[in-house]
């Protein structure tokens, strides 16, 4: 076909698919490739069409409603549907739709929230990056933390500590930092100077311990590996307080207070990475509040804008700040749209909705503490090993025989992918719960009341019901009589 010919057969069906959905698909699977998604297998049966949100709900194209259990990806904190943000990214398209502020020039949106997020944030942060999203924010990190050592004379001291399983975005730096190896087998990463210890993951590896003994044990890796790579060589530890895309995985409390002290004792910079943990979500604008932790340099992205516009960026606190503004001179580092205004200006917005509706004290002090007790009885469900929230994330462990703990349940073959099947019931019946192998999580938007959480708790359980008769009838459930024992 001629390229004008193709061009303006392609308008015509943009024009057409706005109201049909096997037109969209069409496209979809034509031009347009996906993120973590193999494109041939969604070729085959379409990709769900997302056309509006309303609240906790979004509708598909085909009318069908959902209830959002992700807050979109970790990030519609505030809910959909809000006009004020929409006005105040339209007043400022219309006042100053961008400049830069490479070259001595700053912008109005951006001054006010780096001064917005100094007073909301722990009293060590006075200086803010912007970044466009959570990935080029630990971007910054890494190349801000080895910068702080540099300066002070230190060039050998620039190995960062993460762990397995953790979610730190997707650039090459980003998911060097995580510990994904499906990420890292692709792209020749991790990146030099990057190492991995254990995650506290309780349910996992706490077998015979108490969650504050396995806390300890945990956090025990990081001084271990100190030891291993020489303290005169590590430049940072970096951690999401609560792991998301690893699973929701809450470390036990003694965990955070001896990764801190470990830091501490080595000189070591602690990095929060606030992208999923921030803006409320554990009922603190940070997590690593919640965990009570005083990291140097804090991670945000997703709840800043509640994912209205793109914008991430650095909390900078003032051990590295202080050098960096006293020593370095020019910082090497930037993106066009750092501090983007248009960005900056529904961040404001969207912080001014969370301190109206105060949803940070509310998830601390009334839905979070509702949500826990609501979520918590789906334990006893025989397909459910384990239930836990920590704020607004919660996860539970799909198993195949129930025990009185987790670390006695008999799991599922991974290769059943029963994570999928239950994600799949979940879907087809309104609501969306992410799973990460089989352990079933979300989270929610803080805005949510208690009748929503009870909505959603009951709409999860009706789901897990379908997935087990599911199961059974595929012959991957034990007989009856043997569904349950030492309980
Ligand atoms: N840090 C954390 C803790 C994240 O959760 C990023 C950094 C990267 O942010 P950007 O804005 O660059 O995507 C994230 C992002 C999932 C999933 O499968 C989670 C994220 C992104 C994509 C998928 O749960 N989190």
């Amino acid at each position: 076909m001629h390229s004008n010919t193709r061009a303006s057969a392609s308008r015509q069906s943009v024009a057409q698919a706005a109201v049909n959905t096997r037109v969209i698909q069409e496209l979809d699977a034509a031009h347009y490739l996906h993120p973590f998604t193999d494109s041939k297998a969604l070729a085959s049966h379409g990709a769900r069409v997302m056309v509006k949100g309303e609240g906790i709900y979004i509708w598909d194209s085909e009318g069908k409603r959902l209830l959002d259990g992700m807050s979109g990806l970790w990030c519609m904190n505030v809910g959909y549907g809000r006009k004020s943000i929409a006005d105040a990214v339209y007043a400022q398209m219309q006042q100053l739709p961008f400049y830069n502020s490479f070259f001595q020039t700053t912008n109005v949106p951006a001054v006010q929230l780096a001064a917005k997020l100094v007073e909301i944030s722990p009293p060590q942060f006075n200086h803010v990056f912007f970044t466009g999203s959570g990935s080029e924010g630990n971007d910054t990190i890494i190349r801000m933390v080895r910068r702080y050592w540099d300066l002070q004379g230190y060039q050998d001291r620039h190995v960062i500590i993460s762990r397995h399983n953790a979610y730190h975005g997707s650039t090459m730096a980003g998911a060097s930092l995580g510990g994904m190896s499906g990420m890292h087998q692709q792209g020749g990463l991790p990146i030099p100077g990057i190492v991995h210890i254990g995650q506290p993951y309780y349910l996992e590896g706490g077998k015979g311990k108490t969650p504050e003994e396995f806390g300890i044990e945990a956090a025990s890796w990081l001084e271990k590996k100190i030891l291993e790579i020489g303290a005169d060589k590590v430049a940072a530890f970096i951690g999401e307080p609560v792991q998301g895309a690893g699973g929701v995985i809450i470390p036990p409390a003694t965990y955070w207070p001896e990764i801190q002290r470990i830091c501490d004792k080595y000189g070591i910079l602690l990095i929060a990475d606030e992208v999923i943990c921030g803006f409320g979500r554990l009922g603190h604008w940070f997590g690593s509040e919640y965990f009570g932790v005083k990291p140097d340099l804090m991670t945000f992205a997703k709840g800043v804008t509640s994912g209205y516009v793109p914008l991430g960026g650095v909390l900078v606190g003032d051990r590295v700040a202080d050098v960096l503004i006293e020593k370095g001179g020019d910082f090497n580092h930037g993106f066009t749209y750092s501090g983007h205004p248009v960005a900056c200006a529904a961040a404001l917005e969207n912080i001014r909705i969370i301190e109206e509706e105060k949803l940070v004290g509310r998830v601390r002090d009334d839905t979070g503490p509702y949500l826990k007790r609501k979520f918590e009885t789906l334990a006893n469900h025989l397909l459910v090993g384990a239930a836990e929230t920590c704020g607004f994330v919660a996860g539970l462990n799909l198993v195949q025989k129930k025990a009185a703990s987790l670390h006695d349940c008999r799991l599922f073959d991974a290769k059943l992918d029963v994570g999928m099947i239950c994600r799949s019931h979940m879907f087809n019946n309104g609501m969306i719960m992410r799973a990460v192998g089989e352990r079933m999580i979300i989270a929610p938007p803080l805005i949510m009341a208690h009748a929503e959480i009870d909505e959603m708790v009951d709409l999860i359980r009706a789901c897990l019901d379908m997935t087990l008769a599911d199961l059974t009838q595929r012959g991957l459930m034990p007989a009856p009589a043997q569904a349950t024992e030492n309980i």
